[in-house]
Formats: C-alpha cells, sequence, structure tokens
C-alpha cells in the first residue's frame, strides 16, 4: 500500500466519521427507506400517544420531548463520566463528578414544545392526529429524499441538517 492510498482511505474514514456525526442513527453505509420510515413513524406515534386515544395532545408532545432530552442527558452524562475518570487520574476529587456535570442537563423549553406542535398539528386542532403526523414526517423524508427514489442515503439525511 502506497501513501497515497493510505490517505485516500484515511479521508473516506473521516468523512464517514462527520456524516455519522451529523445524522445520527444513520450510518454512511445505512440508507432509509420510505418502508422503514412509515414503520417508524407508526412506532414513534404509538410511543407518543400514551393514552391511546389516537391524537398527539401538546401535554403528550411535552412528555416525549422530555423524555429525549432525559435520554440525550443520560446519553451526555455517562460520556462525562468516561471523560472524568480519564481525568481524575490522582483520585484526589478537587474536582467531583457532580461539578463537571452540571449545567449540561438538556431541558425543553416550552417554546420548543409549542414549536413540535405548530409544526405536526396542521389544522390547529391543538392535537396530532395518526395522518398529521405521517404526512408531517414523510414530507420531510420526500424533501430530503433529492432524487425521488423513496430511499434516504446518508449523505441525503446530512446534507440538510
Ligand atoms: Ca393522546
Ligand atoms: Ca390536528
Ligand atoms: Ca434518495
Amino acid at each position: 500500500m502506497n501513501i497515497r492510498t493510505i490517505l485516500a482511505a484515511t479521508t473516506v474514514i473521516l468523512a464517514a466519521s462527520a456524516a455519522s456525526a451529523q445524522t445520527p442513527g444513520v450510518t454512511p453505509a445505512q440508507t432509509l427507506t420510505r418502508a422503514q420510515l412509515t414503520q417508524k413513524i407508526e412506532a414513534d406515534f404509538k410511543a407518543s400517544d400514551t393514552n391511546g386515544d389516537g391524537r398527539i395532545s401538546k401535554a403528550e408532545i411535552q412528555a416525549a420531548l422530555q423524555r429525549r432530552a432525559a435520554q440525550a442527558t443520560t446519553a451526555i452524562h455517562q460520556q462525562q463520566q468516561a471523560e472524568f475518570n480519564k481525568l481524575d487520574t490522582n483520585k484526589d476529587g478537587r474536582l467531583t463528578l457532580a461539578e463537571y456535570q452540571a449545567g449540561t442537563a438538556i431541558t425543553v423549553r416550552p417554546e420548543a414544545v409549542d414549536r413540535r406542535l405548530q409544526q405536526l398539528d396542521t389544522n390547529r386542532d391543538n392535537a396530532v392526529t395518526a395522518a398529521e403526523f405521517r404526512a408531517v414526517m414523510l414530507g420531510e423524508f420526500d424533501k430530503l429524499d433529492t432524487n425521488k427514489e423513496g430511499v434516504l442515503s446518508a449523505q441525503e439525511a446530512g446534507g440538510n441538517r
């Protein structure tokens, strides 16, 4: 292997990690089809409609966003714990993990809930039906699927973020 080949390989790896950082859950080797997305939309709708009345209320949107924020906070804190364990090699306790993690909790602002409701609730009756949810999500997919083949490549998914 000559140096040119090694450089080319490294560039591909760097580009790949940049793309996956932009688009969590979609690695460069993966694509997302419209059928896969439809399944995911049904699952997401069911997960958000916690009282099962077929409509996602504002309170349910808020709860869903809060669950996602809590998951993101947990992920960040796990990452920080790993970093902290590396930093605090002499274990003198001068920096506590709690201090290190202070201020990194992700919170959901009321504006974010309003924005999400406005985005999904197309007939403005303060609740999101499965049909509204599906239409908006598939609309986003179709916007990103620039070559209209019904498959979202990692490049397409990452391009608009
Ligand atoms: Ca509901
Ligand atoms: Ca509605
Ligand atoms: Ca495509």
